[in-house]
């Protein structure tokens, strides 16, 4: 019986040494020792046929060898977990040393830049933003603007028309006079209306179908030339600098008297004469006026009462300038090549 203990033992002790691997496999050698139907515990069962005088002897010797069998498990567990560990370790080693890959953040495209440019310096002055429809009736795109019926702007040759009477505004005026509507009547506006406007139009390094603008609207009363000078002023030295300055010309618009063009000291020579402003020193910017008597009242304001200015500008115009750039196209085409550059 010893012997056989003795033998047991042993081949549960090389098992344990060679053939456990893994713990899956060290654990079904712990079930053929110690398990329920393990041959240690059918050992112990056969101790009830022992005689009186040799059961506690051999149980004391099965009891040893069990607890010689366990304590090797426990050891193996051991230095197999450690095992599995350094080897996850070295399968997932990552090398600090690689270079990081690059994380490509998107960026606000430079008409939005321009855009949000411009609205800044109005909302510094006080002026609302207001918005309105792209898609516009006759009568807030030309008949409130008073733009007359034979006007070449009316024109299907140069609007988007969907049908008779409705077309893709062509200027964001119409947001003036919708803005107008909706005030009591001779209360004071400050606002600025930007947004895209459609006019049939080739598609080439200065013209577009579609573009951007910002039109600016003042009305209270006693508001004079001089504060539609001061305000454009201060507008072209906040985009182009200190050393900006303006120059009005004689124009005219239906919905202004009277009119003017605002043009910029050249922002590439200062006014010294270069290729961008053909040699004179100045680049046209802007029109603008005093807001046409008919007009306001047409909206319901009373000329008698109140007066205002009114000016337009193109965002993509000023884009060009601030940026250096010559073909209008770079900013509908999505070249990732030219957007990454802002
Ligand atoms: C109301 C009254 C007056 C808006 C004005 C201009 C002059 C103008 C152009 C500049 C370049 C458009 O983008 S552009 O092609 N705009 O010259 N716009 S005054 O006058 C208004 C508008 C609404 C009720």
């Amino acid at each position: 019986m010893e012997q056989k203990i003795l033998e047991l033992r042993q081949r549960a002790a090389d098992a344990i040494k060679t053939a456990a691997n893994n713990l899956k496999d060290l654990d079904n050698i712990r079930v053929k020792f110690l398990g329920k139907k393990g041959e240690i515990t059918s050992l112990l069962r056969g101790m009830s046929q022992l005689s009186a005088e040799d059961r506690p002897r051999i149980g004391k010797i099965v009891n040893e060898a069990r607890a010689q069998i366990e304590m090797l498990i426990a050891e193996k567990n051991e230095s197999l977990k450690a095992k599995e560990l350094s080897d996850k370790l070295a399968s997932e080693k990552i090398d600090v040393t690689l270079p990081g890959r690059q994380i490509h953040s998107g960026h606000l495209h430079p008409l939005t830049l321009t855009l949000n440019r411009v609205k800044e310096i109005f909302l510094q002055m006080g002026y609302t933003i207001e918005e309105g429809p792209e898609v516009e009736t006759d009568y807030y795109n030309f008949e409130a603007l008073n733009l007359p019926k034979d006007h070449p702007a009316r024109d299907m040759q140069d609007s988007f028309y969907i049908t008779d009477d409705i077309l893709l505004r062509t200027q964001t005026s119409p947001v003036q006079a919708r803005t107008m509507e909706r005030h009591e009547p001779n209360t004071p506006i400050r606002m600025i209306a930007p947004g895209r406007v459609y006019r049939r139009d080739d598609y080439d390094a200065s013209h577009s179908p579609m573009f951007t603008q910002v039109e600016g609207l003042v009305i209270d009363k006693g508001i004079r030339f001089s504060d539609l000078k001061g305000t454009l002023e201060w507008l072209l030295k906040q985009l182009f600098g200190e050393k900006a300055r303006a120059r009005l010309r004689p124009s005219f618009f239906p919905f202004t008297e009277p009119s003017t063009e605002v043009d910029v000291s050249c922002v590439m020579c200062h006014g010294q004469g270069c290729k961008v402003c053909k040699g004179t020193g100045w680049l046209e910017i802007l029109g603008a006026g005093m807001v046409h008597p008919d007009v306001l009242t047409m909206s319901g304001y009373d000329p008698k009462v109140v007066s205002g200015f009114a000016f337009g500008l193109g965002i993509e115009r000023i884009a060009m300038l601030s940026y250096g750039i010559d073909d209008l196209r770079l900013f509908y085409d999505n070249d990732i090549r030219f957007l990454q550059q802002f």
